[in-house]
């Protein structure tokens, strides 16, 4: 079928949830400068800031086309002054010095490397940079520091985690894990969401949704011997909750953001065996990678598989749509109904957007 409708930039939704984002972005010149300026804005803490720029740079990844001049911009959303600036320069001049600044500045380079360590989030980066500490090897060098335990882990398998997760090792985790849960609920369900359900070819991670219909015996399920390393947060979720209205929700689900060891000597870990491993006798067959691994009750399974699914934008969005255009509240475990005091429920993902009154928007268009 054919949806080549003319372009009407002020047709254009500021829901991302309302748009159909796929991976094919012709505005990556201006979006990378954006997500460097909402990343420095987190970094300090102002969100607002931020999320302007996120918005913005959505906005761009939806276009069909590349922007050359402002005019191509003209009735867009999410377009605010700051954001005009960034795109008038690098129309001119090819980049953003603005950007450019902050890829310099000697706090942002800094966190920059604090927070590529698994564990290590903007609050443990200010009270390190406060301490005068720069880089991960004074970091390192400090004995006085107390690490958690997810932080000693992100240090001692660091080199790993930085590389990127392939679709071959997701697929491979994704046995594993289907295998493994297997043996403990041979009913249960599981999904790969995030980034590689909505067709990444690489992530950050591998994200696992877990559901057994029928009575819960999942409780033992994390504890299975895979793991290198191991979080587990119990479930929180209260029967009945009103679902929270914060723009990143975290939900109360019982989950692990673990590493696992992948052996699997097939898989391509060249990188390993170049560097200073090369005069050892043995050769580095595994690889550590990072799992997020989130059960469910099988009642949420819908409303969890859409918010684990992302983006984190689109999530944002629909929660914003949801909120203020339908007076309901919608987090990773339900939707509620405001004005009706109901929650409404839902069997898959194509009945929630039913309830918020939003076209179906598939995982692969969520690039938000
Ligand atoms: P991520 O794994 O952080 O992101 P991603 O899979 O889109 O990309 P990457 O390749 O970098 O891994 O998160 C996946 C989705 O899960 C994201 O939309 C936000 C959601 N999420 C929650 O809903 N609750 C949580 O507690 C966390 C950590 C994530
Ligand atoms: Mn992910
Ligand atoms: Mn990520
Ligand atoms: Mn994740």
């Amino acid at each position: 079928e054919s949806e080549a409708l003319p372009f009407i930039a002020s047709k254009v939704s500021q829901y991302s949830c309302q748009r159909k984002t796929t991976l094919n972005n012709c505005n990556k010149k201006f979006t990378d400068a954006f997500e460097i300026m909402a990343e420095n804005y987190e970094f300090k803490e102002n969100e607002i800031f931020s999320l302007e720029f996120l918005r913005a740079a959505s906005v761009l990844k939806f276009l069909p086309f590349p922007v050359i001049r402002m005019k191509d911009i003209q009735g867009l959303p999410c377009m605010g002054d700051r954001v005009k600036d960034v795109i008038e320069e690098i129309i001119e001049e090819g980049e953003s010095s603005r950007a450019k600044e902050v890829l310099n500045d000697e706090r942002y380079k800094s966190f920059k490397q604090f927070t590529s360590v698994f564990g290590v989030g903007v609050k443990t980066s200010e009270k390190w940079y406060r301490m005068g500490l720069r880089t991960l090897e004074e970091v390192k060098a400090d004995k006085t520091l107390k690490l958690s335990k997810m932080q000693k882990a992100g240090f001692l398998y660091y080199e790993d985690l930085v590389s990127c997760v392939s679709k071959a090792e997701a697929d491979a985790v994704s046995l594993i894990v289907r295998n493994t849960v297997c043996t403990f609920l041979p009913d249960a369900l599981v999904t790969i969401t995030g980034g590689f359900r909505r067709g990444k070819k690489t992530g950050h991670d591998i994200d696992f949704l877990i559901t057994n219909p029928g009575p819960r015996e999942d409780d033992e399920l994390l504890q299975k011997g895979l793991l290198l390393y191991c979080d587990v947060i119990e479930s929180t979720f209260l029967k009945e909750q009103i679902p929270s209205r914060k723009v990143d929700a975290m939900d109360n689900f019982q989950k692990c953001f673990a590493i696992l060891k992948l052996c699997q000597p097939g898989v391509d870990n060249s990188s390993y065996n170049t560097s200073k491993n090369t005069d050892m006798a043995e050769v580095k067959d595994w690889k550590a990678i990072r799992v997020d691994l989130v059960i469910t009750p099988f009642e949420q399974y819908a409303y969890a598989l859409l918010g684990w699914t992302g983006s984190r934008q689109f999530g944002r969005d629909l929660r914003r749509y949801a909120n203020h255009e339908k007076k309901m509240i919608l987090d990773n475990h339900a939707l509620y109904d405001r004005e009706k005091r109901i929650f409404l429920k839902a069997g898959s993902e194509e009945e929630i957007f039913a309830h918020l009154g939003l076209d179906y928007v598939e995982p692969w268009e969520r690039n938000a």
